[in-house]
């Protein structure tokens, strides 16, 4: 017997999840017709990770990002049109259009931003937990980074400081198994990257990433033991990326038997075969979500850039 909990959530699964991967195929296709400035790093393939992670939280909690970081946006309820128009680099963007993909952000939904510099988040989320704690607040911190910035130094030092503090941080590891074109497995000798946790004397293990259930119920336990003051988790969650590491890049240092070996774990799929939702359910949430996203999509194609007065705002505080 499914609850009816159960079936609720698995109908925000869906919704959250189809959500994220419509908005990349849009912004795949802007970028293939010239209309966004740079590159673009593609969540398609990982909706699960930043869907059932971002469920788990409150609305008064905070995530830090990384570059490949609109789902996690999108997961934490970020605005489609002001998201679309930042990235096509409008004035109505989250940021007027100064950030970009790689900048963006939404303070208004505790989202830190994201970040082009690998790791970089991580310090940021513990800063974050470590104000938290000062306050005496019982908000939590979500840090999402790849597999990659795991072998970064500032990865070390932040995992040590808030294990070290019992700060409210969750470490989400996202192991979609390359940093551009190396594999994870040539560079690290230890290929379960939850064990890292060990070192630091908090709780860590691997989930399978492309379950959203599985994420969202991981994260969730983690989330309240940081809440209760127990310190932070590091959750390694497996999953995969379907395209190059950014929009430009055709991913040739790849298998095509490994793509199509994930590509048929995709995750939407997955939670259609248990078949918790209807046939009819899922096309009516995916005929609301097209709906949303070709609105999102034209707002920011038909809004202006900002004036050129504005490149010289916001560029001190005062
Ligand atoms: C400090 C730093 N080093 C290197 C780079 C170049 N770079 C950009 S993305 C990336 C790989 C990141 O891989 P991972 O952390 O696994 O995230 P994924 O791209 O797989 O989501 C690298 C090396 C950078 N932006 N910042
Ligand atoms: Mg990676």
């Amino acid at each position: 017997m499914r609850t009816n909990r159960q079936k609720e959530l698995a109908g925000h699964f869906y919704r959250v999840m189809y959500r994220i991967r419509r908005f990349e195929e849009e912004v795949f296709e802007f970028y293939k017709r010239g209309l966004m400035p740079g590159l673009a790093h593609l969540y398609l393939g990982q909706e699960a990770v930043a869907t059932g992670a971002c469920a788990a939280l409150k609305a008064s909690d905070y995530i830090g990002s990384t570059h490949r970081g609109h789902g996690h946006l999108i997961a934490r309820g970020a605005d489609l049109r002001r998201m679309m128009a930042e990235i096509l680099g409008k004035a109505a963007g989250y940021s007027k259009g100064k950030g970009g993909s790689m900048h963006i952000m939404a303070l208004d939904r505790g989202i830190l931003g994201a970040n082009g510099i690998v790791g970089g988040g991580i310090p940021i989320a513990v800063g974050a937990a470590y104000s938290s704690k000062l306050r005496k607040t019982d908000t939590v911190t979500l840090s999402f980074f790849g597999d990659s910035a795991s072998n970064e130094g500032v990865f070390h030092e932040s995992v040590n400081m808030a294990a070290a503090w019992d700060l409210p941080v969750v470490f989400v590891i996202e192991n979609n198994l390359y940093g551009i074109s190396v594999d994870i497995r040539n560079v690290t000798r230890e290929h379960q990257l939850s064990k890292r946790a060990l070192a630091y004397g908090i709780p860590g293990s691997t989930i399978d990433g492309n379950d959203v259930f599985a994420v969202y119920r991981e994260v969730g336990k983690a989330v309240d033991l940081a809440r209760k003051g127990k310190g932070p988790t590091m959750l390694e969650c497996l999953t995969y990326r379907w395209q190059g590491h950014h929009v430009g890049d055709p991913g040739v240092y790849r298998q095509e038997g490994e793509v199509a070996e994930w590509k048929a774990r995709d995750p939407i799929a997955r939670l259609e075969n248990e078949k918790i939702l209807q046939p009819e359910e899922t096309s009516a949430i995916r005929a609301a979500v097209d709906e949303e996203i070709a609105e999102a999509c034209a707002f920011a194609e038909e809004s202006p850039y900002a004036g050129i007065e504005e490149a010289f705002t916001d560029v001190f505080v005062e």
